[in-house]
Parts: structure tokens; sequence; C-alpha cells
């Protein structure tokens, strides 16, 4: 006789603490279940697991507001499990966020529709931030909470106050990325972040035990968090623990057993609902054992009406904190509601002007690492909503202004943090940061490290927020580290990358325009490649560049032409535009006229017009030279170009060895671009 339940065989659900609770969950659950049917496609078992205690979070805790879905000071709700997403997509529907219609829910997943297989930010409002990749949800949460203090302690708590709730399931505690946002999160002592863990034992492959024995409550507490184990599906226990890390001066983690699936008869407690839909036998079980017995996508008035009402609470709660952000002085009100609208402040042209001005004037040789930090102690001080960072490399990615003083556990009145060896943690809460509003983060590495930090990259471009980079020692010009330290594929990996800004500027003067872009740039990431070894200052000549244009701006410029009609055009980014420059002159001595091409952006150049881009580029033989692989360079060529730079890794010598040891030469230049003539 086989031991397996049946739909029909399957015991009856214990009776719930709270009725009205669990068949507001069951209409979540119901929803999950109907969708990923409909759509052949997605994942029941989480949202059924997760169903009780989202319902208490969003009935009890949660503050937020379908009519003002953007209210600075609602709550943040991140889900961090994203493939669970009718979770959230049941949760916007039935609290009445208008974008989220019972249309859309039966689209989950289709071609256009809002409701994409994850939670992907801007698809539909009430989505805080998308987080297919797990463990990233988690990481962007610990960014909100540190945005949500250090906005409190600008503003104060009048107008600043909320808490960043997640729901992350054993795949994201098992992502390293997790690992390190939570130690973060428990050193800075983010009391105001609060993460449901939804302990089910099951991911794909089957129960965790295969590969996760952890202790993953101790653990937490060790990294300085409140930790605890609860029954995830008994309501009251749910509240009594979200009411416990409401209180506690500490980020609080809430182990949430729960059966997957729940509900589901032969399914439940199995990685089979995990992903795929459950079949209609299994749904016709699962709604007789949860006592739902409407058709597909029906949710009951009185379910609908408890809902609602629930969701109405928000509306009292944000009108409150209108009238107390009418109650802050004008000025400061100005500047909260200009940071929120993500605005640069007046000036902001002016004082990057005034850099270029200064960077000219004392026409010295520094690296652009260098550069970054002037223009960073001068900007810092425009811009209050910058908030720096560098993960444990502070004095060689010169991030730190010197008027910015550390975010410290007791004290979030600075605006520099110490994210420690913890490049993707620091890159993901970043996003956080970014994705909260009000504050523009940058946060500084070696470029080789951007390895470290990409699936964060990646989320950034692909949603679209203003976070900068400062990646630093961007070649082999950094020397003696050697080729573990030295970027070579990582400029193509990065230009790869659709929406992502890449600036590799070649002298302080395009450093201080690169930032400006970077800044003014609300949409999209940009990641500055900066030297570690002094370069010359190209752009001493006013006349020619002008004071108040940006040249960077169009992504490449002609920066030398020649007296007459061109020969050659030598093509350049960062520490290798001097050595084009250089290369001119030696081919000027041969009655060669070579122009040199500054590319600092290659994004913004390929949005040029084409006849801006037939301009710069001309019609002569081109040769490239960059300190890194060719990879990607053959766009710029041509049918007749040459490219000079690496095709390997670098080696462990001074900066100034290895240019001539790899051939990257203004000699091996003007040879290549004599051989195209
Ligand atoms: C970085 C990353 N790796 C792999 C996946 C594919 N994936 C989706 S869910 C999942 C694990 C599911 O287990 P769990 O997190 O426990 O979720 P549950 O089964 O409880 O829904 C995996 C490996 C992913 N989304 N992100």
């Amino acid at each position: 006789m086989s031991t397996i339940a049946s739909a029909a065989t399957a015991p009856p659900l214990p009776a719930p603490r709270d009725p009205k609770l669990r068949r507001m969950a069951n209409a979540i659950r119901a929803l999950a279940m109907d969708a990923v049917e409909q759509a052949k496609s997605g994942h029941p078992g989480m949202p059924m697991g997760m169903a009780d205690a989202a319902t208490v979070l969003f009935t009890q805790f949660l503050r937020f507001d379908p009519e003002a879905p953007d209210w600075p000071d609602r709550d943040r709700f991140v889900l961090s499990a994203g493939h669970g997403s009718m979770l959230l997509y049941a949760l916007l529907h039935l609290t009445g966020y208008p974008d989220m219609t019972l249309d859309e829910l039966k689209r989950f997943r289709q071609l256009g529709s809002r409701t994409a297989g994850h939670p992907e930010r801007g698809h539909a409002s009430g989505i805080e931030t998308t987080t297919g990749p797990l463990g990233q949800g988690l990481g962007n949460s610990v960014g909100m909470a540190i945005a949500e203090r250090l906005l409190a302690a600008e503003f104060g708590d009048t107008v600043v106050d909320h808490r960043t709730y997640v729901i992350a399931s054993d795949g994201d505690l098992m992502e390293g990325v997790s690992h390190e946002a939570a130690s973060l999160a428990g050193h800075l002592g983010l009391n105001k972040l609060i993460v449901l863990y939804d302990d089910n034992s099951i991911s794909i492959d089957g129960p965790t035990e295969l590969a996760f024995s952890d202790d993953r409550v101790l653990r937490f507490r060790a990294y300085g968090w409140a930790a605890e184990r609860i029954d995830g599906q008994d309501h009251q226990a749910v509240a009594d623990a979200l009411r416990r890390a409401q209180a506690s001066d500490r980020p609080s983690l809430i182990a949430c057993r729960t059966i997957i699936a729940f509900g589901a008869p032969t399914k439940a407690g199995t990685a089979a609902a995990h992903g795929a839909p459950l079949g209609a036998a299994e749904i016709a079980g699962a709604r007789e054992r949860l006592g739902w017995g409407y058709p597909p996508f029906v949710v009951p008035e009185d379910v609908r009406a408890e809902w609602r009402a629930a969701s109405g609470r928000g509306k009292t709660v944000r009108r409150a904190w209108e009238a107390r952000l009418q109650s802050l002085p004008a000025e400061r009100r100005d500047e909260f509601l200009r940071r929120h609208r993500s605005e640069l402040p007046h000036g902001f042209d002016a004082a990057i002007a005034k850099l270029c001005d200064d960077f000219r004037r004392a026409n010295a040789k520094i690296a652009t690492r260098q550069a970054s930090g002037t223009v960073l102690d001068s900007l810092t001080k425009l811009v209050p909503g910058l908030v720096g960072g560098s993960a444990d490399l502070t004095p060689s990615n010169n991030t730190k202004a010197k008027d910015q003083k550390d975010v410290r556990r007791s004290d979030f009145s600075g605006h520099y943090l110490r994210y420690g060896v913890r490049e993707h943690g620091m890159a993901a809460a970043m996003n956080g940061i970014a994705l909260h509003r009000g504050l523009i983060p940058y946060g500084g590495t070696f470029l080789t490290f951007s390895d470290y930090a990409r699936p964060s990259i990646r989320l950034a471009a692909f949603m679209g927020v203003r976070v900068v980079y400062v990646m630093t020692h961007d070649s082999i010009g950094l020397g003696e580290d050697g080729p573990t330290h030295q970027p070579i594929e990582h400029l193509a990996a990065l230009r790869s990358m659709p929406g992502l800004y890449v600036y590799r500027p070649a002298d302080a003067v395009e450093t201080a325009e690169c930032w400006a872009l970077a800044l003014q740039r609300r949409d999209a990431p940009s990641l500055l490649a900066l030297t570690r070894q002094a370069l010359p200052l190209l752009r001493t000549d006013g006349s020619l560049q002008g004071t108040d244009r940006n040249l960077c701006a169009r992504g490449a410029y002609v920066l030398a032409e020649g007296p007459h009609a061109r020969q050659v055009t030598l093509l350049a980014t960062g520490s290798e535009v001097s050595i084009a420059i250089a290369a001119r002159e030696m081919l000027a001595r041969d009655n060669i006229v070579a122009a040199v091409v500054s590319m600092p952006c290659w994004e913004l150049f390929e949005a040029q017009p084409q006849a801006y881009r037939d301009a710069v580029l001309g019609t002569a033989p081109r040769v490239a030279v960059e300190a890194a692989v060719q990879f990607g360079w053959e766009r710029w060529l041509g049918p007749r170009g040459a490219f000079i730079g690496m095709t390997g890794y670098g080696a462990s010598a001074p900066g100034e060895a290895l240019f001539p040891h790899f051939g990257i030469t203004p000699e091996k230049v003007a040879e290549a671009a004599r051989s195209l003539l």
C-alpha cells in the first residue's frame, strides 16, 4: 500500500488560531496557485508558505499607502526571495495598489505585463527593488536601512522614521552577499531592519540539509543581530516576534518555520512545490483543504474588504507625516523634497567649472584617483546627499573627502561608510541607498575587484539607479601588486553591460568632467576607472577646450588635431591618452599628421549622432591604445586599424617598467601608425 498521500487522503489542516487572518492569507495562496497555473510557470510554494507571515506584516505592521506608493517615510518592503514574486503581486493587489489589477495577475509572466517573473523594479508601483538573484535583496535592504538612519540624522525623526522589512529564503541566506550584508548591518546596529526568514528547509535540489547545515539563528546572533525561531504560520507568534524586533536595539532575523506550499495535499513540504505549477488536481485538493471554495482568481468580497481596511491604515499615517513635513522650516523642507526628487543643488555646474579651472591653473602631474579626491573635497560640501565609502581601500581610492565624517553605529551624522572588505555587500548596499532615495552613494575599490561586485553592478544598471563606483588602480600602471591586481579584461567586461556608463578619464580636468556626468545622470550607474599613477595634465589649453563646456559629455572628442588634414587617428582612454599625445609628437617629427581622440566614455559616444562620430573618428587609419584587452575596440578601429594593449595578464614590477615591457609606449603606437600609412 502506498504511503504517499493523495489529494483525497491528505490529513486535514490544523485549525488556525485566527480564522480571519487565515482566510486573508488563503487569498494570497489561491492567487499564487492560480497565476502560476495560468502561466504554466512560476513558484507557488514560497507564497503559500509565507502567506500567513506576510498577512500579519502587511495588515498590522508595514506602513504603506497604495494611494501614495512613493511617500518618502513609508516602510520599505523587500522581497529578497524574488522567485516568490506572486506573494508580492498578490499583496499589492489585495491591498489596492492601482497598478496591480486582477488582469495583471492573470497575465503573470507574460510579455509586457506588470507581473514579471521576478518583481522587477519599475514595472509596478509598490515594488521597492528587484531581487531575482538571491541574496541581493538582503544586501539592498541593508542599504535602505542605512539610508533611513542617515536621513533621520540629517532631517530629524519627525520626518524620517521608518523600518525596512525583508522576506528572505534559504537561498538568500546561503549566498555570500547576504553574509557580507548581514555582517555590516550587525556592525552598524541597524535596528530598524527586520528580516522574516522563510525557514522551510526546502530548496530546488530537495531538503536544504543536502547542502546547508549551519545554525542560521546562531550565525545571525554572532553577526550582532537579534535572532529567534518561531512558527511562521502562527499569526500570533509572527506578530509577537515582529513586536520584539521593533523594540530591539539591533537588526532582527525572525526564522519563520513554514511549510512550502502549505495546503497543497501532496506537494506541501516538498521541492516539487518550489518552482512549478501545482497542477489541476493538486490545486483542487488545496482549495478543499484550505476551505477556499471559489473559482480561480476570485476573491470573495468579505476578504477583499478586510484587506482594504488593513491597507487603509496607511493613509492616516501618511497624512500625519505630511503635516509634520509642513512643520519643518521651509528651507529644510525644500531641501528634503529636492533630495527625494534626485536633483542636484544650484551651483553644481559652476563648481565643476571652477574645479576644471583650478586643475588647469595648477597644471600638476597627478593621478586621476587623486584628482577624484580633490573633486570630492569640493562636491561633498556642495552636494550634501553624497554618501561615500570604500571596501577598505579608502587611502588608495581617495574616496574620503576632507570634511567627511565616518558613519558609526551610534552616530549617523557622518556621510562616509567603512564598508570593510565587502565589495559585493557594498555594491548591494549602494543599490539600496540609491533606491531609498534622498542620497547618492559612491563607493570605491580596485578596478580588478569590480568582479567581486559585479552582480550588484548589473542590477544597478538593470534597475537604472544612480550609484557611482570609484574604481582605482585601473591598469598595469598600478605596478608592483602584480597580475592579480592589474585589471586586463575588466573594462571590456564592464563596457559590455547595458546601462552602465564606464568612464576612464585621461587627466584631472577629464576626471572632474566625468564626475559631473556621473552625478547628473539620475537614471543609471556610472563607474570611474582611475589611475594609481600620476598623469600629465592634457587639457591645458583653455581656448581649445572652452572653460564652460564639458568635453567628456559626448563620450569622445578630438583632443589634438593636426595642422593639416590628419593622416592617422590615435584613439585612447585614461592613462594611454598621454601616450597617444607623445606618439603624435613623434609622428609630427616625421611630418606625419596625427589626431588624438580621447574616449573617456564609449557609451556616451555611441549615443552621439553619426555625423559627430564620423567627424571625431575621421577617415584616416586608426590606432587605438589602451592598457587592457582589445575586446570591443574593433568597433572603433574600422577596417584598417591597429591596437596596442594587453594580450594576457600583467606582471609584478614598477608600473614604469611594465608599459615598455608590454609594448605600450609612444614608440609602439607611432610604429603601428606608420605601418598603416
Ligand atoms: C544567485 C541565484 N542563484 C540561483 C538562483 C536560482 N534559484 C531560484 S530559487 C533557488 C533556491 C530555492 O530555495 P529557497 O531559497 O529555499 O526558496 P524556496 O524553495 O523556499 O522557495 C535557486 C537556486 C537564483 N535565483 N539566484
